[in-house]
Parts: C-alpha cells; sequence; structure tokens
C-alpha cells in the first residue's frame, strides 16, 4: 500500500463581501416591502407577516460575522433577495471551473505539482452547476490535467468523503496524484428571504493536492486515516430535482432551496460527530487528546467548541481549534478545508491533526493527518 500525503491546498476567496449589518438592513427593507405588500391578507390572516433579522442574533446563535458571495448586488436587493448570474454560453468556462481553476492553481503551485502530473479529479460539492457533463471534467480539460474525473456531492462533507476517495485510490495504486476540489457556490441554493438561515452561508472554492508519498516534491502532512459514515436524515433537505417538471412544479416553492431544521441539526449531529471522531482514533490506536489540531465544519462557533472540548478532554488553547466561519460563514464543504489551509503553521513534525466535517445526510468525514 502507497503512503498518501497532502503536499498544497488552494482557497479562491470570491470578490465581494457581505457584513451582517449590510445583510439585515437589505432583508429588513425585503421584509416591510413583503408586508405592505400582503397588509390585506396579513390582516385577513390568510398570510403570516415576516420578521425582521437581526445582527446581534445572528453573531451569537452562529458566530458569524460576514460571507463571501460572487455577486453582492442581486443578494441585497429588497427586491429580488438572490444573485444574479448572467447565464454562460456552453463554450464559455462555467461558474464552478472559473473558481475551481484559482484555488486548483494554488495547490498545484504549493505542491510544486504540473496540472498534467495530475490523473485524477473529483469536483467534491454541495450542489452542481448542472447535471451533466461532470464538472470535474470540465476543471481537468481547463487545468490540462491527465487522468481521468468525477462529480461528487455528499453536502458538507464533500469534501472530506473525496479526500478519501482519492487516498484509498492512490494508497491502491491506480493513481499517483490527485486533486480534490470544492467550489461551493451556495448563494445559488440558499433562501435569501428567510430569516431563519438567510446568514448561514456564503461561496468559496478549496482544492487539496494528494499524492503518493514516493512521487511527492514538496509533502506537507502525511494521511493516517480516514473515516466517512452517513445517516439519514431530512433535517437538512433541498427538494431541487429534475423530476420538477414532470411534478408541475416550476412554480416558487421554498422547499425548491436549502431547508433546515437548525435547532434539531445541532442536537443531533453533535453527538454523532463527536462519537465518530473518538471512534476513529480509537480504532487507530490514536490518543484524541494529543491531537495538536482540529480543523472543524464550520456551520456554528458554539457547535465547534462543543466538538473541540468532548475531543480534546478540555477547552482547546487559542489556535488548536481554528474557526473561519465568522470571515466565510458556512461554506460547506469547504470550511474544515479552508480551516485547514489557513490555519495549519506551527506545527512540528509528528504532530498529529483532525479535519472533520459533518453536516446534509447526515454525513461525518474524518481525516487524520501527521505533520512532515
Ligand atoms: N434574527 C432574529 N431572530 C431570529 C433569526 C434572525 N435572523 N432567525 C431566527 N430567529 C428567532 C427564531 O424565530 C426563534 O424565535 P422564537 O424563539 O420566538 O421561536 C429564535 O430566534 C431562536 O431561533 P432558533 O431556535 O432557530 O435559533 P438557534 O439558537 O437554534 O440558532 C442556528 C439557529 C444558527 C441555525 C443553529 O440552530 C445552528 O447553527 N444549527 C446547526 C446548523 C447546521 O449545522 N446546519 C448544517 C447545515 S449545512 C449543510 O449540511 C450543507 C447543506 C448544503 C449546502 C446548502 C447551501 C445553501
Amino acid at each position: 500500500m502507497q503512503q498518501v500525503v497532502i503536499s498544497g491546498t488552494g482557497v479562491f476567496t470570491p470578490p465581494y463581501a457581505i457584513s451582517n449589518d449590510e445583510l439585515v438592513a437589505s432583508f429588513n427593507a425585503y421584509v416591510e416591502l413583503y408586508n405592505a405588500e400582503n397588509a390585506d391578507a396579513i390582516a385577513a390572516g390568510t398570510v403570516e407577516a415576516k420578521a425582521p433579522s437581526s445582527s446581534a442574533f445572528i453573531t451569537a446563535a452562529s458566530g458569524i460575522e460576514s460571507r463571501y458571495v460572487m455577486d453582492k448586488e442581486g443578494v441585497l436587493d429588497p427586491t429580488r433577495m438572490c444573485p444574479r448570474y448572467a447565464p454562460r454560453a456552453d463554450d464559455a468556462l462555467s461558474m464552478m471551473a472559473e473558481m475551481a481553476l484559482d484555488a486548483a492553481t494554488k495547490a498545484l503551485d504549493m505542491a510544486g505539482v504540473a496540472a498534467a502530473d495530475i490523473d485524477l479529479i473529483i469536483c467534491a460539492a454541495s450542489n452542481m452547476e448542472r447535471a451533466y457533463p461532470a464538472m470535474g471534467v470540465e476543471i481537468q480539460q481547463v487545468l490540462g490535467a491527465g487522468g481521468f474525473a468525477f462529480d461528487m456531492n455528499v453536502a458538507c462533507s464533500s469534501a472530506t468523503f473525496g479526500i478519501q476517495a482519492a487516498s484509498d485510490m492512490i494508497r491502491a495504486g491506480s493513481v499517483k496524484r490527485a486533486l480534490v476540489i470544492s467550489p461551493e457556490i451556495t448563494s445559488g441554493h440558499l433562501e435569501w428571504r428567510d430569516r431563519d438561515c438567510h446568514f448561514i452561508f456564503g461561496d468559496v472554492a478549496t482544492a487539496v493536492v494528494l499524492e503518493a508519498a514516493e512521487v511527492a516534491q514538496k509533502p506537507l502532512f502525511k494521511l493516517l486515516s480516514t473515516r466517512c459514515a452517513t445517516q439519514f436524515s431530512n433535517n437538512i433537505r433541498n427538494n431541487m430535482g429534475f423530476l420538477r417538471r414532470a411534478h408541475d412544479q416550476m412554480d416558487d416553492r421554498r422547499d425548491m432551496q436549502f431547508m433546515q431544521n437548525g435547532r434539531k441539526v445541532f442536537k443531533e449531529v453533535l453527538p454523532l460527530v463527536s462519537h465518530h471522531i473518538a471512534q476513529h482514533m480509537e480504532e487507530e490506536g490514536l490518543d484524541a487528546t494529543a491531537l495538536k489540531r482540529l480543523w472543524l465544519h464550520q456551520a456554528n462557533k458554539a457547535m465547534n467548541d462543543y466538538i473541540g472540548k468532548k475531543v480534546l478532554g478540555r477547552v482547546p488553547e487559542p489556535g488548536e481549534q481554528p474557526n473561519i466561519l465568522q470571515d466565510y460563514a458556512n461554506t460547506s464543504s469547504a470550511g474544515s478545508i479552508i480551516a485547514f489551509a489557513k490555519h495549519s503553521d506551527g506545527m512540528a513534525a509528528g504532530d498529529l491533526g483532525l479535519i472533520c466535517s459533518f453536516g446534509a445526510g447526515y454525513s461525518v468525514g474524518s481525516v487524520v493527518v501527521e505533520k512532515v
């Protein structure tokens, strides 16, 4: 079996940031418009009035202070409340491929690997821009990579599941070098008109280069072990799909965007993740309390604080469990990888760290790495 290493990471950060205050101001303007337009129906009791949002609630409930998006104007327009992305011709580069290209180029530069030497690309993300051809194959072509590519979607856990799939192939010898890329255009499937979730997500793209140790020129981390687990739940769901037309349901329906029962997710996912990590470490004969860094999924600060304490058996020291959600919000599959890419300095050779993602499915993916 080949030893697998991580030798490069890259993050593409979109050009526009939206602070909580900006987001709430436009949301509340939308609420005023909506309530005025529906005043009669609200008075008659047939339509429910919408309640305003608040920056103080968002920061206290989630830890999120800002998010990046690919379009700001459409999101903040109270008469629109969704991004405006111009349709692209079939022979133009798609949005996800454009974001992926930036992140992948950074990761390849860090690893000192030429795109032509990559023989597997997995585009691992929550939503694909189209049904087919696979985004991964377009990314392969635009990068000039060899081998083969495919897409996989395990919502927030896509990147860690992608890392497991790629590293298993490297271990088995079917590929030597792989890129796992997570371009997330969450702004396209977030319901910006719902105060319960309008603050949660942001756009980004991440990339990770994995190589067989024997060919890696600049290894950063040894990949020791991966674990993936799923357990079905409807608490995070989006019903958008290709049967929509056949169902005669092309109207603007709430369930065609991201929906969640946030409280239930919070309560159910915490024990699932804590148990998953403990079991993963135990089965590998590793001491969880010896982990020097936890790069967790970036959905909610309180969730991460809880998991960090549970895994380490104490409150993590500053820097041991870095969060990026205050700046990026929840970027679905990319969150733990942004944390890993931006906060892996200062570790000594032999130090152990854990990347862990969790979310819709439910799904949990964990990756144990050792600093080279
Ligand atoms: N402003 C003011 N008040 C608000 C707001 C707001 N914006 N939103 C809700 N409130 C009110 C509620 O109405 C409620 O009022 P009341 O008590 O009168 O009913 C009160 O505040 C409390 O609301 P909640 O119980 O909902 O608040 P919580 O403390 O539970 O916090 C969170 C809400 C932040 C959503 C929290 O529950 C949470 O973080 N849960 C975990 C979520 C999570 O991890 N989800 C994972 C989803 S990500 C994923 O899997 C990827 C999916 C694919 C990507 C999709 C891309 C779009």
